[in-house]
C-alpha cells in the first residue's frame, strides 16, 4: 500500500526511553514479554475510526481546523478515509481498530442504502485487514447523531424509532461479525432524559433492557462469537443517562437476566464523570466478572465535560493495571484510544504523536503494575489486611447455616473484643510508588 496521507512517516518503532524522537516509541516495546505475554498482547491497542478520521477539528465556536482529504459525504471520500486510516493503523503497528457504522460511511437517503453502503466498505476492510494484519478490536452503531435519535434510540417514546435502532444494530452487528470482531459496543449516547417531566423512566428502562435481550438474541442467532460490551456513561449528552456507570449498568443487566451475556467497556473520562476513578470502574467490573474493554483516554480535571484527550499520565494508570493484570487481563478486550488530539494539533504527524504516547503511558503503567505484582510485597500487604478471615470460625460466618444467634454466642463465649488496627493506607501509596 503506497504511503499517501502521512508521507515518509513510520513505520513507529521502539527505540527505547533514552529516545528524543518525537515518532518513535519509547515504552511500548510490542513484542517485549511481561509476565508471560507480549506488550500487544497486554495492552491490545486499537485506533478508534472516529474521533481521528471523522472529527474535523470544530467546535461550538468555531470551524473545522483540519484539513482532511476524506470525508463522509460520499462514498469515494468515504473509500479515501479507509485508506488513510488503514495507513495510519499499519504506519503505528496497532493490532486493532474500532468503527462505528456512520464513521465508515456516508448514510444516504435509507436504511437500506446505509446496509448497502456498509457492506460494500466492510469488504474493502476485509481486503485491507488481510494486506496489513490489522484486526476489528470492536464495531458499533451510531444511534446518537441523527436527528431521529435525539429523545434516544431504544429508550425513544417513539416506537419506530425503537425499531430504526433496532434495523441500524442488527446491520452494524452483522458488519462486525463478517469482519470477526472480537467484541460489539453499545453505547447509549441519548438512552436517558434532559427532564423527568416529559419521562416515563420505568417504561423507557423496560425498553432499553428488551432492546439488549434483542440484540444478545440477535448475537447466537448469526453465530458472532465476540463479547458484547456496553459503555457506561453518566451524561454527556443527556443530562442523565440510563448506563450511568458500573454499578447502575451491572444491576440493569441483572433485572433482565443479561449479567452472562454482556460485559462492560470502560472508558477513564466517563469515570471521572461519574465522580469515580478509573481504577475504581475497573476494579468493580472485574469484581463482579464484568470487565470487557478499556476506551483509553483522559479528561481535563477543570473542563467538567468528556474531553477525550490521550492518556498520558502513566502514574495515575497503574492502579488500573493491576487490577488489570490481577483480573487475568483484558483479553478479548483491548485498549481502544478513544482520544482525540486538540483542535490546534493540525498535523497529520500530532494525530500519530497522540497515540504513541497514550500508548507509551500505557505501557509504562504495565510495566509498574507487573513490577509490583511480581514483586509480591504489595499483595502480601492486601493479604495480610484480611488475614483473619482464613480462620475456619471466620469463614464459618459466610457459609450458609450461619446466623446471627450463633456467631453472637461465639463473641460472648470466647470473649472476642477487636482492636482497632491502622489500614496503612500511605504505606500502601508508598509501596505503590516505588515501583512508579
Ligand atoms: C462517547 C464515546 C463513544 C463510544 C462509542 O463518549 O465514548 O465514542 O465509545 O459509541
Ligand atoms: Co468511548
Amino acid at each position: 500500500m503506497g504511503k499517501r496521507f502521512f508521507g515518509d512517516i513510520g513505520p513507529i518503532r521502539y527505540e527505547g526511553p533514552k529516545s528524543d524522537y518525537p515518532l518513535a516509541f519509547r515504552h511500548y516495546d510490542p513484542s517485549r514479554v511481561v509476565m508471560g505475554k507480549t506488550m500487544a498482547e497486554h495492552l491490545r491497542p486499537a485506533v478508534c475510526y472516529w474521533h481521528n478520521f471523522g472529527w474535523m477539528g470544530s467546535d461550538m465556536f468555531g470551524a473545522s481546523t483540519f484539513e482532511r482529504p476524506w470525508n463522509n459525504e460520499d462514498m469515494e471520500g468515504a473509500r479515501l478515509k479507509a485508506d488513510a486510516a488503514f495507513e495510519m493503523f499499519a504506519t503505528l503497528g496497532f493490532p486493532f481498530f474500532t468503527f462505528h457504522d456512520k464513521d465508515v460511511v456516508p448514510e444516504g437517503a435509507s436504511l437500506a442504502e446505509f446496509g448497502g453502503n456498509l457492506a460494500e466498505m466492510t469488504d474493502r476492510f476485509a481486503e485491507k485487514m488481510l494486506a496489513t494484519g490489522v484486526k476489528l478490536l470492536w464495531g458499533t452503531a451510531n444511534l446518537f447523531s441523527h436527528p431521529r435519535y435525539m429523545a434516544g434510540a431504544a429508550t425513544n417514546p417513539d416506537p419506530d424509532v425503537f425499531a430504526y435502532a433496532c434495523a441500524q444494530v442488527k446491520n452494524a452487528i452483522d458488519a462486525t461479525h463478517k469482519l470477526h470482531g472480537a467484541n460489539y459496543v453499545l453505547w447509549g449516547g441519548r438512552e436517558g432524559y434532559e427532564t423527568l417531566l416529559n419521562t416515563d423512566l420505568s417504561r423507557e428502562l423496560e425498553q432499553l433492557g428488551r432492546f439488549l435481550s434483542l440484540v444478545v438474541d440477535h448475537k447466537h442467532k448469526i453465530g458472532f462469537k465476540g463479547v458484547l460490551l456496553v459503555e457506561p456513561k453518566p451524561q454527556e449528552p443527556t443530562k442523565h443517562q440510563y448506563d450511568f456507570d458500573v454499578a447502575t449498568v451491572a444491576g440493569f443487566l441483572r433485572r433482565f437476566g443479561l449479567e452472562k451475556e454482556v460485559k462492560l467497556n470502560i472508558e477513564v473520562g466517563h469515570a471521572v464523570l461519574a465522580h469515580h476513578s478509573f481504577e475504581h470502574e475497573v476494579a468493580l467490573a472485574a469484581a463482579l466478572g464484568l470487565l470487557g474493554s478499556v476506551d483509553a483516554n483522559r479528561n481535563d480535571y477543570q473542563s467538567g465535560w468528556d474531553t477525550d484527550q490521550f492518556p498520558n499520565n502513566a502514574a495515575e494508570l497503574v492502579p488500573a493495571l493491576y487490577f488489570i493484570l490481577t483480573n487475568g487481563g483484558i483479553a478479548p478486550g483491548g485498549f481502544n484510544f478513544d482520544s482525540k488530539v486538540r483542535r490546534q494539533s493540525i498535523d497529520p504527524a500530532d494525530l500519530l504523536i497522540g497515540h504513541i504516547g497514550g500508548v507509551d503511558a500505557c505501557a509504562q503503567a504495565l510495566l509498574s503494575a507487573a513490577a509490583l505484582i511480581e514483586d509480591g510485597k504489595f499483595d502480601a500487604l492486601r493479604a495480610e489486611r484480611y488475614a483473619g478471615w482464613n480462620a475456619p470460625a471466620a469463614q464459618a460466618m459466610l457459609k450458609p447455616g450461619a446466623s446471627l444467634e450463633a456467631i453472637a454466642k461465639r463473641v460472648v463465649d470466647d470473649a472476642i473484643d477487636p482492636k482497632p488496627r491502622s489500614g496503612r493506607q500511605e504505606l500502601f501509596e508508598n509501596v505503590v510508588n516505588r515501583y512508579t
